[in-house]
Parts: structure tokens; C-alpha cells; sequence
């Protein structure tokens, strides 16, 4: 019988999660937002914060980078690079930004307007050379493109228009890079969003080439969705290129993961981890955050995420699958499903501990964060300087 301390060891290892940028600064609910004297507002301080949830949890080495609020035209390669040497993070996704300028009001490369299309493609072509600077692979697309009232729009026609733009852009590529498509039912349209669903991205991503693949969000769902069955078929076409991982209680609300739902990530890390045991292969996988809400201090609601997501992929590791498949063969229901049960139920957390002690990381990396007394000099710092990053920059 395998050892549970050997099953952690060898899945823990390489579980890397990336951080977002945007989830060390203020951000808000389009209510408003509740600033915080220690949020990031310049890209350093995003690094040195995601260097704090490196520190503590041991596998969070990229930043996500949101190209107009931290790496906008202008910014020099070397000064990001010296940032990634300064705080020992090295850039992660890049994600581009077609949803804020004003001249996207009527959407970005599914815009009527041909040059609207044609500037929302330069903006991506540039975010492409940023990640050839920074040795960035992904480069993360999300689109609002969409309408608000019936009528509005020609979707097939827009339909056509992202695909001929995805299309260039994956041909703007490098060969070390990947297009991850993501999809959103709605907001911020109400009436239909051009990439709403997991098939629609997966269209678009076979149609742009072969360096594409689809972005699942977990806050990205209809509520009855089965978000492991999209992440079945995915896997089964070789198409799942990562995760945005946040949890949601009616919509993309962007609440910490595991906060709602837990079981429901432990079965999305479920498929993945029988995918793997039945191919003998590790599923490549970019796993990252997104998630930055209003009321829990940034830098905490991100240890406080890493470490459930560490918990609730280790219960997946610990899956009997050969129990599994002998109980499907046999129709065994109440067998299989506590096969999934007992690994869900499993309180992995001594586990952790002794994992994190094994390789030099503190038990507890948030109750370790917070005696650092990183918090209160940041705040020291940072003290005054909310009011002028009112934005997402
Ligand atoms: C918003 C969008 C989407 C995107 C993220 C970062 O809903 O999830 O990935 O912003 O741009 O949450
Ligand atoms: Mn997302
Ligand atoms: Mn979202």
C-alpha cells in the first residue's frame, strides 16, 4: 500500500499555482471598491507581494501580468526582468486587455468597426512580443465582446470576426507560446457574450492553430453547470490549457477558492489526476488564480487560496483509481462514489505539514505570513497612496 506522505510528496512537488497582479491591488464589485492601505499599486509592489506568497507557500514562482495595468506600452523588457531578479518571481501569463478603452464600447476584435478590430490585434500582437521579451508561454485571452439587446448584433457575423482575428494572432506566435482562449456566459454583456461557453472557445481555439487551447475559469459557469465533465472532454481532446481558479456563489464573483464549493474543485482535480494515472502522463496544465475581491486583505486571501488548493489537490492525489475503474467495470455505484468520498474526506492537513516541513516551509504559511510583519511595514510604506491607484492599475 502506497504511502499517503509518498502519494503528497511526488503531487505536491510540482504543483505549481500562479498569482494574478491584479488580485495584490485594490480592486472592487462595480459598487465601488474598499481600498487597502497595504494593496499593491505599482508592479513592484505586485512582484514583492507575490514574492511574500512564494515565501511562505513554496510554489507560487510566476506573477500573471495584466498588459495595460502593469506592463502598458512603454515599459521597458529590462525593467520587468529586474523586477522578476529583485523578488526572485518570474512573469507569468500575459493578458492582454481589449475591455477597458473606451474605443472598445462596441467590443474589441468582434467590433463592427474594422479598425477597432485592427487595434484590438495590434494590442495583442504587442502583448505576444511582451511574452517573447519576458520568456512569458501563455498568453491569456479574454474577451467581453458581446451585446446587451436582442437585435443588436450579427453573431454569426462577429463569430467570424474573432475567429479571422485569433487566427492572425496565432499566427503572430512564437513556437514556444499558447494561446489560452477563455469563455464567459455574460458580463460584461447581458444579452450574448461572443465567446460564452467552453465549446465555443474550443472552436476557436481548433480553427486558430495548434498552439491554442482553452482557459477554463471556475467562476465562469452557469450554477448547475458540471465543470469536471467540460474538464473531461477537454483533457479527451488535448485541448485544456489552464485554469482560472476563484470560487463563486452566484456569478464571477471572484471569492477565494474552495470558499463555496470545495468538492467541486476536488472533482475537477479528480479528472485531471485519473487522466494522468490512466495515460501515464502529466496533463500540462497552467494552473493560476483569478481572483481579487474587496474585503479580505490581498496578499492573506491568496496564501488562504494556495494552501486550500494544495489541500484539495492532495485529496485528489490520493484517489484509488484502480478502485475506481474496478467499481465502474462493475457498476459498483456506492463503491465508486466513495472512492471519491474518502479521498474528499481525508484530512490532509498533517500531511501538509509535514510535506511543508520536508522542504523548509513553515507549517502554517499564512499564520508564518503574518508574524513576518510583512503587512504592517507595507502599510507603513504604502500608507496614503490608495487614493491615487483608484483603478485597477
Ligand atoms: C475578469 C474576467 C476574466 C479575466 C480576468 C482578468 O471575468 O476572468 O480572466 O478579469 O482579465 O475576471
Ligand atoms: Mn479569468
Ligand atoms: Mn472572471
Amino acid at each position: 500500500m502506497i504511502q499517503h506522505s509518498d502519494v503528497l510528496e511526488r503531487s505536491l512537488n510540482d504543483f505549481a499555482i500562479e498569482v494574478p497582479s491584479w488580485g495584490f491591488a485594490n480592486t472592487g464589485t462595480r459598487f465601488g471598491k474598499y481600498l487597502q492601505a497595504t494593496a499593491a499599486s505599482t508592479l513592484e509592489e505586485k512582484f514583492a507581494d507575490a514574492s511574500q506568497v512564494h515565501i511562505f507557500t513554496g510554489k507560487c514562482p510566476t506573477l500573471a501580468l495584466h498588459v495595460e495595468w502593469d506592463v502598458p506600452k512603454g515599459t521597458t523588457i529590462s525593467s520587468v526582468l529586474e523586477l522578476s531578479a529583485r523578488y526572485g518571481i518570474r512573469p507569468g501569463s500575459i493578458n492582454p486587455n481589449t475591455f477597458q478603452d473606451q474605443s472598445y464600447k462596441h467590443g474589441s476584435l468582434c467590433n463592427e468597426e474594422a479598425e477597432i478590430r485592427a487595434q484590438a490585434l495590434d494590442h495583442i500582437f504587442y502583448s505576444i512580443e511582451l511574452a517573447a521579451g519576458l520568456s512569458s508561454r501563455d498568453i491569456s485571452l479574454w474577451f467581453a465582446d458581446g451585446s446587451n439587446y436582442p437585435g443588436m448584433a450579427n453573431i454569426r457575423k462577429r463569430k467570424e470576426w474573432m475567429e479571422e482575428g485569433l487566427r492572425q494572432a496565432h499566427d503572430h506566435l512564437g513556437p514556444q507560446h499558447r494561446m489560452l482562449i477563455e469563455y464567459k456566459p455574460f458580463e460584461p454583456a447581458f444579452y450574448h457574450t461572443d465567446i460564452a461557453d467552453w465549446g465555443m472557445s474550443f472552436l476557436h481555439a481548433r480553427h486558430a492553430g495548434p498552439q491554442a487551447r482553452v482557459l477554463v475559469d471556475t467562476g465562469h459557469h452557469y450554477i448547475s453547470q458540471n465543470i469536471e465533465q467540460i474538464v473531461a472532454w477537454l483533457l479527451s481532446e488535448d485541448m485544456l490549457g489552464g485554469f482560472h481558479f476563484n470560487d463563486r456563489r452566484y456569478a464571477d464573483d471572484d471569492l477565494t477558492l474552495g470558499s463555496i464549493d470545495p468538492y467541486q474543485i476536488f472533482r475537477i482535480f479528480a479528472e485531471i489526476g485519473h487522466y494522468e494515472w490512466e495515460t501515464n502522463t502529466k496533463a500540462d496544465i497552467a494552473y493560476m488564480i483569478d481572483q481579487s475581491h474587496n474585503v479580505k486583505n490581498k496578499i492573506e486571501a491568496m496564501i488562504q487560496t494556495v494552501t486550500t488548493a494544495q489541500e484539495l489537490y492532495a485529496k485528489a492525489a490520493l484517489l484509488d483509481h484502480e478502485a475506481l475503474e474496478f467499481h465502474r467495470a462493475h457498476q459498483e455505484i456506492i463503491d465508486a462514489e466513495n472512492v471519491y468520498k474518502d479521498a474528499f474526506a481525508t484530512d490532509v492537513r498533517p500531511l501538509l505539514q509535514d510535506w511543508r516541513r520536508a522542504h523548509g516551509l513553515p507549517e502554517d504559511p499564512l499564520k508564518a505570513f503574518r508574524a513576518s510583519g510583512y503587512l504592517k511595514e507595507v502599510a507603513r510604506q504604502r500608507q496614503g497612496r490608495q487614493k491615487e491607484s483608484a483603478a485597477y492599475a
